[in-house]
């Protein structure tokens, strides 16, 4: 039988090059009331009639946090080198200020401990997105105040966990948290309003260039970024009408992050847009945003298409969709990145969330999730013609190691490359587990080959 999906093994990539898998505490740990947890606001969200497509919640998701060891096991065993995963700040901190919680400061302790020892690296995102309830009572990100608890949050993570990991992650996708969470509402904490959404955003622009600098000052020396969302975002048609809402919906996803952090300014057409709905900022603000980064993190799942009526849909675009009814762009991933290269200064990047829910079906124990397999492959492929043309790309993680809480969309789509089952928590390899182990390794033979070929070089030898 001849190998499939091998565009990606026509590439070899660096030596160093980080290869991951990706998760989030609120997605798979579950023990939501255990050890001195408190709530957060997708505890709280989840209540909400309707907010949730299966009225599902995260009280045990995949009872990650009772089964961690063996899901390091699982992780090592697909033979990558990272493993990224984010904080429960209301774990560790129940009530977002004020006393921190002991059993879920070591429980982190442990993992890192625990990944290090299996020679993988962790890779630590503070936020992404379950807010201690106790800080949105206060009026969460919108509030200003929110932005201090947050440095002071990650500056005791930083105490216990150190310069042991790989990287930290101020926010995950802080456009999802703003924009989700409170324009449109179908996320946490649910909210419809623009200029809070706006304010949102400012803010965790602000705590993330006030985490860099308090981290640095206490001695941090591993690499602090943000990771972004971002895609192409493309008219539906070249009607000036379509156009022109695209080039304000690229700045309102991609620009409104990456021109303050990297150019020290909001973009000019989203803030006239915005008009009276701008956020407040405070002088100095600017500053601290543009605080240098180490690295960016990239999410790439699809393109966005807009259309000045709201009426262009997915369906329609001919490309192959997935679960989500995302269309299936691997060309976007090297657009994007051509693209950011061109337009700003960039530090290392990672992708550090690519891949895709697809309709799974578990027969005689196994998942042959072809069109995941296909799907990572081609994006890999994406991934390093970008490099090819100079973007400086240092890592790439598959979201996600294993089916998990997908927010709105409750349990019922399936992300993950190891299948779980809810009932008894069995995980399962599914058929691109096995692909990613097998492109793992054949990437290993490849250095291996390319380093004999130097030693042979450097001695004489052929
Ligand atoms: O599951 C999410 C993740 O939490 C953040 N990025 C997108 C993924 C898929 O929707």
């Amino acid at each position: 039988m001849s190998p499939k999906h091998t565009l990606s093994r026509a590439h070899t990539f660096p030596a160093d090059f980080v290869w991951g898998v990706a998760t989030s505490s609120f997605q798979i740990e579950g023990a939501a009331q255990a050890d001195g947890k408190g709530p957060s606001i997708w505890d709280s969200f989840c209540q909400v009639p309707g907010a949730i497509a299966d009225a599902s919640n995260g009280l045990v998701a995949c009872e990650h946090y009772d089964r961690w060891q063996a899901d390091v096991d699982l992780i090592a065993s697909l033979g990558v080198n990272a493993y990224r995963f984010s904080v429960s700040w209301p774990r560790v901190q129940p009530l977002g200020q004020g006393a921190f919680n002991e059993a879920g400061l070591n429980f982190y302790a442990q993992l890192v401990d625990a990944l290090i020892a299996k020679g993988i690296a962790p890779y630590v995102t503070l936020n992404h997105w379950d807010l201690p309830q106790a800080l949105q009572d206060q009026g969460g990100w919108a509030n200003r105040d929110t932005v201090q608890h947050f440095v002071n949050y990650a500056s005791e993570i930083f105490k216990r966990l150190g310069n042991r990991v790989a990287a930290y992650t101020t926010h995950n996708e802080p456009w999802v948290i703003a924009v989700l969470g409170h324009e449109s509402g179908i996320f946490a904490p649910g909210l419809k309003s623009r200029a809070t959404t706006m304010q949102v955003s400012h803010h965790l622009l602000l705590s993330h260039g006030m985490t860099l600098q308090a981290l640095r000052a206490q001695g941090c020396n591993v690499p602090l970024g943000i990771v972004l969302n971002l895609s192409p975002t493309v008219p539906a048609s070249d009607s000036a009408a379509d156009q022109a809402k695209a080039i304000l919906e690229d700045g309102r996803l991609l620009r409104w992050y990456m021109d303050p952090i990297f150019k020290k300014v909001y973009p000019q057409d989203v803030m006239a847009d915005l008009g009276s709905e701008a956020p407040h900022i405070e002088p100095g603000d600017l500053d601290i945003i543009a605080t240098p980064m180490d690295y960016l993190g990239v999410n790439y799942y699809t393109r966005s298409v807009v259309s000045a009526d709201g009426s262009w849909k997915p369906q329609n675009s001919g490309l192959p969709l997935n679960d989500m009814d995302w269309e299936i762009f691997p060309e976007g991933l090297s657009q994007l990145l051509i693209r950011m290269h061109q337009d700003y200064p960039l530090p290392p990047i990672y992708i550090t969330e690519n891949g895709g829910a697809f309709p799974d079906a578990l027969k005689v124990g196994q998942v042959d999730d072809q069109d995941r397999i296909r799907y990572i492959d081609q994006h890999i492929d994406a991934l390093a013609q970008a490099m090819a043309q100079g973007v400086p790309v240092n890592g790439y993680m598959v979201w996600s190691l294993m089916d998990n809480f997908e927010w709105s969309s409750g349990y019922a789509k399936r992300f993950g490359i190891v299948h779980v089952d809810y009932a008894s928590q069995k995980r399962t390899f599914k058929a691109s587990a096995h692909w990613y182990q097998d492109f793992l390794t054949y990437q290993r033979q490849q250095q291996h080959h390319a380093n004999a070929g130097k030693t042979a070089a450097i001695t004489g030898v052929d």
